[in-house]
């Protein structure tokens, strides 16, 4: 295994590169927005930003422990030193088991945040026809699922839940192609974030159109849809988790490309529909 993860960065032209991202955008074309997670040993990855190191241990463990499916949530690129070999790698596993591995899209998987961020520059260090593959990568991300939905009724996303969206299963209804996102019910699944001493949604700081939720629209949303708890990333925390609502969501950070004193951690679900966080 370790192997073909070095293969990757190491020995992939930029013609190989282009040709993994087309073979992966077609698979992603056949996912379904919201992606549901077959029964079996589970383990789900945060905030990943450019983080090689930490995603190299992933895999081992991943490969080592007999897991059955690996959840990423999203925030692949910007930030980080190893943006495009982090997206390499993840697209390459992703293609060799499409079933497996499944890619969540995060707020910075969108050109308006990763042109931003450091992708943009990434990228045009990288290769040399940059603003080709800068589109090829977007246009991909474009078609990531926003969403998984566990055999055991975990709930899988980004930021959070949305104000607006009933039933998860019209997630599925939601516009699959957009790279620039626009679509309200969308934004919220990448952006939003829970709030602990609150009822309802509020206005969040990070911007328009984005939203704080509160236990009273969380309890809603989990007992409407039938939701044993939820799993999302999108905030970084000194020990790498926090838990809100009774535990009934874990907030989970992967990356230790803002600093290695953050502790990087990944979720693991069990069949009984617990979430244990681990450090890796
Ligand atoms: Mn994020």
């Amino acid at each position: 295994m370790p192997a073909r993860f070095f293969n990757v960065i190491q020995n992939y032209t930029e013609q190989n590169v282009k040709t993994l991202i087309r073979d992966v955008e077609k698979i992603l074309e056949t996912e379904k927005n919201l992606i549901i997670v077959p029964k079996g040993k589970t383990m789900v990855v945060g905030d990943l930003h450019g983080d090689l190191e930490t995603l190299h241990r992933i895999i081992n463990v991943f490969f080592r422990e007999e897991f059955k499916t690996l959840i990423f949530l999203g925030d692949y690129v910007d930030r980080g030193a190893k943006q495009v070999e982090v997206i390499n790698v993840l697209f390459y596993y992703k293609k060799l088991m499409p079933d497996r591995i499944v890619l969540i899209r995060g707020n910075h998987e969108d050109p308006i945040i990763n042109r931003q961020y450091g992708f943009y520059d990434e990228v045009r260090l990288k290769f040399r026809k940059s603003r080709e593959m800068f589109r090829d990568y977007n246009h991909a991300f474009s078609h990531l699922p926003l969403a998984a939905i566990t055999w055991n009724r975990i709930f899988c996303v980004h930021g959070g839940i949305p104000d607006g969206l009933e039933e998860i299963r019209d997630i599925n209804l939601l516009p699959t192609n957009q790279e620039e996102i626009s679509d309200p019910i969308t934004k919220q699944l990448v952006w939003n974030d829970p709030k602990e001493n609150s009822k309802k949604f509020k206005q969040s700081s990070r911007g328009p159109g984005i939203k704080q939720f509160g236990r009273e629209v969380f309890e809603d949303f989990i007992e409407r849809n039938q939701i044993k708890g939820i799993i999302r990333s999108h905030e970084k925390f000194k020990n790498g988790y926090k838990s809100y609502f009774d535990e009934k969501l874990i907030s989970i950070f992967s990356s230790q490309s803002y600093s290695k004193k953050v502790s990087a951690v990944v979720g693991v679900i069990h069949s009984e529909g617990i979430i244990d966080v681990i450090p890796i």
